[in-house]
């Protein structure tokens, strides 16, 4: 009998471990952007296009850990020779920044800008979703959702939806979180994958982000959502 209930007890203390562990590890399933911190990974963040080194650097800050850079400053020409010498090969050694005026449109900030992608997730039908950023910079970026649906012939994944989340009241020195929630499929249902795109441009200058989150969210949260955007726009 004593083990009898000895047993029902460690049963007991199991599940009540288990029922309190619920809650973080579904806070710690939340977020479907792999390494959304950029935190993960050793010289570089796992689960993200790499930093180019001139355009991009991905930086650790004190109590954040690794975040993203991007300075726009760059000259356009050297910026897109590097960025293609960069995807060839990602071990060369990134060049000596050309010197180039803040208010030039001669720089990359001024024409293409500088972007940063999160690999592919799933996309449910017919769910709401909340992107959610950190963001710090000298301007206002945008961080896009890209929407892609398989190709029916092709067989290759097409771009097919777009989004952005554009910080209303970015500071250049204090982190703010940004929020939107958006729905992929309500005018595209066919979209079965999405990413992030961090991108940052005008004015030419520095720009910071970290913490990039992507959650499911239910129906009301998706309105008050919604409605904030209206309010702010
Ligand atoms: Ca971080």
């Amino acid at each position: 009998m004593k083990t009898h209930s000895t047993f029902h007890f460690q049963l007991f203390t199991i599940f009540s471990m288990l029922y309190a562990l619920c809650p973080m590890l579904m806070l710690a399933e939340e977020n479907l952007i792999k390494n959304g911190s950029f935190d993960e990974g050793t010289e570089y963040a796992l689960h993200w296009e790499r930093a180019d080194g001139l355009t991009s650097f991905f930086e650790m800050e004190e109590g954040r850990g690794r975040i993203v850079k991007m300075d726009t400053q760059v000259e356009r020409q050297q910026a897109l020779e590097w960025n293609r010498k960069f995807k060839d090969d990602p071990t060369l050694k990134p060049p000596q920044k050309k010197p180039i005026s803040k208010k030039s449109y001669g720089t990359i900030g001024g024409v293409e800008g500088v972007m940063l992608d999160s690999a592919l997730i799933d996309v449910k039908p017919d769910q709401d979703y909340k992107l959610t950023v950190d963001f710090k910079g000298e301007g206002k970026p945008f961080v896009w959702i890209k929407g892609f649906l398989m190709h029916p012939r092709r067989k290759v994944l097409v771009d097919a939806y777009q989004t952005r989340l554009e910080p209303h009241s970015p500071s250049p020195t204090e982190w703010r979180t940004f929020s939107i929630g958006f729905n992929p499929t309500a005018k595209s249902p066919r979209i079965t994958k999405m990413k992030v795109r961090l991108y940052s441009y005008w004015p030419n200058g520095l720009y910071y982000f970290d913490n990039v989150k992507v959650e499911e969210i239910t129906k009301e949260e998706m309105s008050a959502l919604v409605d904030k955007r209206t309010e702010v726009h």
